[in-house]
C-alpha cells in the first residue's frame, strides 16, 4: 500500500517544474486533507498492533515525501533565480549616456568678468528699471529736447513721456539723486536702440561707471581705465582720442592695440590698427546741477562700454545676431 503511493508520489514529482504545481502536489499527499493525513487520522480505528506497525510507515513515507519536495523547492528557486540573472543581464562595460550641462552665455561671461574687475577696484554695482522717464534718460543727462541723440529712430518710445532707457545712465543720475560723494559704482543692465544688423541688435548689454568726489582728476579716469582694459585683454596698447558726449567734458574715446591683427591693419580693425572699446569723460557740470550738488564742488569721471561688441572682440565673433539666436551648437563653444 505504502510503496505505491511512494511510486506515485516519485512519478508525479518528476512532471513538475513549476513552484505553484510543487504546492499543488504537496497539499495532495501531506496537506490538511491530504492522501497521508487521512490516513494518519484513521489510524484510530485500527487494532494496537497494526496501529504500531501503520503508524511507523505512515511517518516514514511523510518524512520522505516531505524531504523530496524540500528538494524540489530548492531546484526550481535556483531555476528561477538563474533565469531572471540570465533575463536581467546588465552589461556593466557599455559606455554610459552623455548628459550635457548648460552653460553660461557668452555675453554674460563677459559681464561677470567685468563686474569682477570694477568690485576689486573698490566699485559697487547699481541697478535701475528699463522702463525709464525720459527725464533721467535725456533731460538730467544734459541731452535737451531738441537734441539728435533723441532721433525717433533710435529711441522706443512708451509714451510721451516714458522711453526704454538707451543706455544705463539714468541710474547714475538717481543714485546721485539719493546719495552724496563719494561715489564709486557701476551700472551693468540691458539697453534698447532701434537699430539692427551685423554689430547692432534693438536689445544689448552696457556697463557704465561713475567715481564722483572732490577732488577727481582726468589721471583718475585714465589710470582705473587702463587698468580695466589691460585686466579684460591683457597688457595691449591703449590710445584715447578726443571726442563728444552732452553729459561729460571734456569726453575721449578709448581704443585697444587690435587684438585680431596686433596692429598692423586688418579687415576688423578697417586698416587702423585700433579697435574702439569704452567712450568716457569728466561729468558735465550741468547733470551735477540736475542731481541737486552744490555747483563746483565735486568733480568725477564717467565712463561706458557695450558688452555685446566686447564679447565679440574677445572671441572672434563676427555677427552680433549670434547672440540671440540661442544655437546651441554655437552657444556650446564656449
Ligand atoms: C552720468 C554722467 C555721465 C556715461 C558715458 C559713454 C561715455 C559712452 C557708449 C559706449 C558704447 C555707449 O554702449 S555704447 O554705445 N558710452 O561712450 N558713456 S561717458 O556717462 C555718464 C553717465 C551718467 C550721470
Amino acid at each position: 500500500m505504502e510503496e505505491s503511493i511512494k511510486k506515485d508520489f516519485i512519478e508525479e514529482l518528476n512532471t513538475i517544474v513549476s513552484a505553484q504545481d510543487l504546492q499543488n502536489l504537496k497539499s495532495k499527499y501531506i496537506g490538511k486533507k491530504g492522501l497521508i493525513t487521512e490516513k494518519i487520522k484513521n489510524l484510530g480505528s485500527l487494532s494496537p498492533e497494526e496501529r504500531k506497525i501503520q503508524g511507523k510507515a505512515l511517518n516514514e513515507l511523510k518524512n520522505f515525501i516531505e524531504d523530496l519536495i524540500k528538494g524540489k523547492e530548492i531546484e526550481i528557486t535556483e531555476k528561477e533565480i538563474s533565469k531572471s540573472l540570465r533575463k536581467d543581464f546588465i552589461d556593466i562595460t557599455l559606455s554610459g549616456k552623455n548628459y550635457y550641462f548648460g552653460g553660461r552665455h557668452p555675453v554674460n561671461e563677459t559681464l561677470l568678468q567685468i563686474i569682477d574687475i570694477f568690485k576689486e577696484l573698490g566699485f559697487t554695482v547699481e541697478e535701475g528699471p528699463e522702463v525709464e522717464l525720459d527725464y533721467y534718460n535725456f533731460e538730467a543727462l544734459n541731452i535737451p529736447k531738441d537734441h539728435p541723440a533723441r532721433d525717433m529712430q533710435d529711441t522706443f518710445y512708451v509714451s510721451e513721456d516714458i522711453v526704454l532707457r538707451t543706455h544705463t545712465s539714468p541710474v547714475q543720475v538717481r543714485v546721485m539723486e539719493k546719495k552724496s560723494p563719494p561715489l564709486r559704482f557701476i551700472s551693468p543692465g540691458k539697453v534698447y536702440r532701434c537699430d539692427s544688423d551685423v554689430t547692432h541688435t534693438p536689445m544689448f548689454h552696457q556697463v557704465e561707471g561713475l567715481m564722483v568726489d572732490e577732488d577727481i582728476s582726468f589721471a583718475n579716469l585714465k589710470g582705473v581705465l587702463v587698468y580695466f582694459l589691460q585686466r579684460l585683454f591683457g597688457q595691449i596698447p591703449v590710445r584715447f582720442r578726443p571726442s563728444f558726449f552732452p553729459f561729460t567734458e571734456p569726453s575721449t574715446e578709448i581704443d585697444i592695440g587690435c587684438i585680431i591683427c596686433g596692429g598692423k591693419g586688418c579687415r576688423v580693425c578697417k586698416q587702423t590698427g585700433w579697435l574702439e572699446v569704452l567712450g568716457a569723460g569728466m561729468v558735465h557740470p550741468n547733470v551735477f546741477k540736475f542731481a541737486g550738488y552744490p555747483e563746483g564742488k565735486y568733480k568725477g569721471f564717467a565712463f561706458g562700454m557695450g558688452v555685446e561688441r566686447l564679447t565679440m572682440l574677445k572671441y572672434r565673433i563676427d555677427d552680433i545676431r549670434l547672440f540671440f539666436e540661442n544655437d546651441i551648437r554655437f552657444l556650446r563653444q564656449f
